[in-house]
């Protein structure tokens, strides 16, 4: 039996799949129900990673993108994950101004959504939102972060290709270097093209690729780089081309070897956004003062009383 909201969901209507996010952005008991109903019609979604730092041009990249698949007829759901507050950044403003562009076309299903608060990296909502965009039936989906935490970088292996961006001038310290971004690219996209630095930029990226994937076992291809200035549109069709060869290429590979790791990367993200919502409510929890209390008091020390607050927490208590 599928609940009416999943049936509506996978009939395709974008309310009840908006309905269904806004739900499991607030950890509903329904959206449970109804997300573990789409699974089995999930899978059949093209997933296209999108990550760099604010402001490199994802969202303008990503439009491109969006236009391109359009164009050969693939629908397209796409996700921004800011981490700007919606009230705050002007980042989601002009989310808002590319999504209209959009808003007459039911083959694309844009949501834009903020990071929550202090837990920083990845909406609790994205892994729902690739779920629903897949049950919907979307052919391809694109998710644009920052790519700064932990659970965000498992977001971006879970990806079927994860683009990179760079842009120039930011220093000579590689961009991607943190957050091991260097290992998650299957593709480069140095952005920006037209500003000063560029091939100072694409020098360094090369120099750093053949550090790096020497010394990686077994990495023996590198990934492509491209360059492009998303603003323009130059250099969108090599880069459009090399999305195209990396799709190709995964066809090649061992399908089931391949599911158990991306969805071992997709599980890790959901545990670890949860783990973090859980700490988080723990230790705001009144309960968890009077531990504090007790350890300034002498009754107990820190280490006991990190036991206690853990145990609460893996049993979903207050302290
Ligand atoms: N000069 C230049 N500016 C760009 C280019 N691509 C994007 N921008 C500008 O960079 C700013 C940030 O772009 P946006 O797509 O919102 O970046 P995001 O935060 O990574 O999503 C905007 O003002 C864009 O117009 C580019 O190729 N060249
Ligand atoms: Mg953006």
């Amino acid at each position: 039996m599928t609940s009416p909201l999943a049936q509506r969901v996978l009939d395709g209507e974008h309310r009840a799949a908006a309905r269904l996010m806004r739900l499991a952005d607030d950890g509903a008991p329904a959206a449970r129900q109804a997300l573990t109903e789409l699974f089995p019609h999930t899978g059949n979604a093209y997933i296209l990673g999108v990550t760099g730092n604010p402001g490199s041009g994802k969202s303008t990249l990503v439009n491109r993108l969006i236009k391109s698949f359009r164009a050969t007829g693939s629908t397209v759901g796409c996700i921004a994950v800011d981490p700007t507050s919606p009230f705050s950044g002007g980042a989601i403003l002009g989310d808002r101004v590319r999504m209209q562009e959009h808003a007459d076309d039911p083959g694309v299903f844009i949501r834009s959504v903020a990071t929550r608060g202090h837990l920083g990296g990845l909406s609790r909502s994205t892994p729902a939102m690739i779920q629903i965009f897949d049950a919907m039936g979307f052919d391809v989906i694109i998710v644009e972060t920052v790519g700064v935490g932990q659970d965000e970088v498992d977001i971006v292996r879970f990806a079927d290709t994860s683009l990179v961006v760079l842009v120039p001038g930011l220093g000579d310290d590689i961009q991607a270097d943190k957050a091991g971004l260097m290992e998650i690219a299957d593709i480069f996209v140095l952005n920006k093209a037209d500003r000063p630095g560029i091939k100072r930029l694409e020098r360094e990226v090369r120099t750093m690729l053949s550090l790096h994937r020497a010394a990686a076992d077994g990495q023996t291809t590198r990934p492509p780089i491209c360059l492009t200035t998303a603003a323009t549109g130059d250099g969108l069709p090599l880069l459009v081309e090399a999305i195209d060869d990396h799709r190709q290429s995964l066809q090649r590979q061992d399908r089931r070897q391949r599911s158990l790791t991306q969805q071992a990367h997709l599980i890790r993200a959901i545990a670890r956004t949860e783990l973090e919502i859980l700490f988080e409510e723990t230790a705001t929890a009144p309960q968890f003062s009077a531990l504090v209390a007790d350890v300034v008091d002498g009754t107990t020390d820190p280490f006991t009383a990190a036991d206690a607050f853990l145990a609460a927490l893996l049993r979903r208590n207050d302290v």
